[in-house]
């Protein structure tokens, strides 16, 4: 054997085993053993903008990423947007993270990304795919092919904006490291939401979001008046970071009527309770976990519709007999002037309540039960409503009135007589001190009276052969009542 052939031999020798080599590893060996680590979307100020999609190495030397591409792919499976690293990245270690990053989360984590990519995930629901096999992860009301992603993650919801990251769970052989068996290819199984994003990058930085801090003040961007309400419409400003929990917006008039606030969790608020015919201007201020944002500037200064008047105020109740004289002050119109005023006695005794209308102060109730116990309250009517009752004055005894009617029960004829039966009525809150039976004939016989003081009374010197019917009225130290009704016509023998 010539030294020639040696050299030729021992060449063969040494470059089989390095073809045997290369041909039993794929050529992209040195980026494929990467897997989706992390996906987070958006944040609550800006959704959308600020995303993430971060790669792990789950073996050394995976750095040779130049040309390799992320593709993101809608919620139907259509390809949308493709993002090519433009060199390789130098950090090879096992375990070593790629990020994959908008420039607004650059700024939100305060890190720099591997590759800067445009905002292109949707919350609602899509696909990323590092290369075309290399892994993909698919979220939300994905549709698309289900080839390396299984169901997406979250189908119900999608990626939360602003919320916690899906981020793949390796507990699966040894739960610190990223190894084959923690991808089944479905990303549904395969990854969790976590509490908060927390990206890495290939230099071995870790981001993390800016501690939060109070709301911006919102907006206001138009008042919109109606009957004694303003609908106060604004926009928010950043959230600092938490979420925004609640709106405050505060109506403050510029000519004397009531301030007032309401609270919601969106635009619009619409504050009531306000002075109608009043002019007011209103703003809005925010709250989060951390605090309450300043008020806005005040939007537009608008009068506010007129609303039913205000209660009035009783101011004294003046008993006299049977009646009660009401006076009061009137409450605020409302921005429409008041038309008229009621009065209402209720009795706290038992008395028969009463009302009485009239333009001014004071009303006087009449026909009230004398003796009893009242208090009474007003109220005031505009051309838009009726105000609420006032509280009631003081509670005042009537003074006492003429009995009430008496009842006859019954009217039974003897000769040239009737004894007439009946029930008293009220006594008007002073004593009976007697009745008065009437005898009048429908047929042209004496009209006769009797006088007693109880139930029945005889009236006699009647018209034999005539019919009668009979009434009774009652008086007391007042005065005499009005007559019952008649009773029965009877005939008198
Ligand atoms: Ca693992
Ligand atoms: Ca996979």
């Amino acid at each position: 054997m010539g030294i020639r052939l040696l050299r030729l031999l021992m060449a063969i020798a040494v470059a089989v085993p390095a073809v045997l080599a290369i041909s039993a590893v794929p050529s992209y060996a040195a980026f494929h053993l990467m897997n989706i680590r992390q996906v987070w979307i958006g944040t609550v100020d800006t959704p959308g903008d600020a995303q993430f999609v971060e790669l792990q190495m789950r073996a050394a030397n995976q750095n040779v990423v130049a040309n390799h591409e992320l593709f993101v792919f809608d919620a139907a499976g259509t390809l949308t947007d493709t993002f090519v690293f433009p060199s390789n990245v130098s950090n090879g270690s096992d375990q070593g993270y790629i990020l994959i990053a908008t420039a607004q989360a650059e700024s939100l984590f305060d890190i720099t990304a591997d590759l800067v990519i445009t905002p292109s995930l949707v919350p609602t629901g899509g696909k990323v795919c590092f290369e075309t096999a290399v892994d993909c992860f698919a979220w939300g009301d994905y549709t698309g092919s289900p080839t390396g992603v299984g169901n997406p993650f979250r189908p119900a919801s999608g990626l939360p904006v602003g919320g916690g990251a899906a981020l793949r769970d390796i507990s699966a052989g040894n739960p610190s490291l990223l190894e084959p068996g923690d991808d089944t290819n479905d990303s549904a199984a395969d990854f969790d939401l976590a509490a908060s994003p927390v990206p890495h990058n290939n230099a071995g930085d870790v981001g993390s979001l800016p501690s939060a801090t109070a709301p911006a003040a919102p907006t206001v961007t138009s008042s919109t008046p109606s009957s004694g309400a303003i609908s106060v419409a604004f926009t928010p400003g950043s959230s600092g970071g938490s979420a925004i929990t609640g709106f405050t917006a505060q109506c403050l008039s510029t000519d004397g009527g009531v301030a007032r606030t309401k609270s919601g969790t969106s635009s619009p608020l619409n504050v009531t309770l306000l002075s109608g015919g009043k002019n007011y201007h209103c703003r809005v201020r925010a709250t989060n976990a951390v605090g309450t944002s300043p008020y806005s500037a005040f939007g537009a200064t608008v009068p506010v519709g007129a609303t039913a008047p205000a209660a009035p105020t009783v101011t004294s109740s003046t008993p006299s007999s049977g009646a009660i004289s009401v006076a009061f002050t009137p409450g605020s119109s409302g921005g429409s002037a008041i038309t008229g005023f009621t009065a209402q006695c209720l009795s706290t005794d038992g008395g028969v309540a009463r009302s009485k209308t009239g333009p001014t102060s004071p009303l006087i109730v009449t026909s009230l039960s004398g003796g009893k116990n009242y208090h009474c309250r007003v109220r005031a009517t505009n051309a838009v409503g009726v105000s609420p009752f006032s509280a009631f004055g003081a509670t005042v005894m009537v003074g006492a009135t003429a009995p009430a009617a008496p009842t006859v029960t019954s009217s039974t004829p003897s000769s040239g007589a009737i004894s007439v039966a009946f029930t008293p009525g009220s006594t008007g809150g002073s004593a009976i001190t007697g009745f008065t039976a009437q005898c009048l004939s429908t047929d042209g016989g004496v009209a006769r009276t009797t006088s007693g003081t109880s139930s029945p009374l005889n009236v006699t010197l009647l018209s034999g052969g005539k019919n009668y019917h009979c009434r009774v009225r009652a008086t007391n130290a007042v005065g005499t009542g009005p007559f019952s009704a008649f009773g029965a016509t009877v005939p008198v023998p």
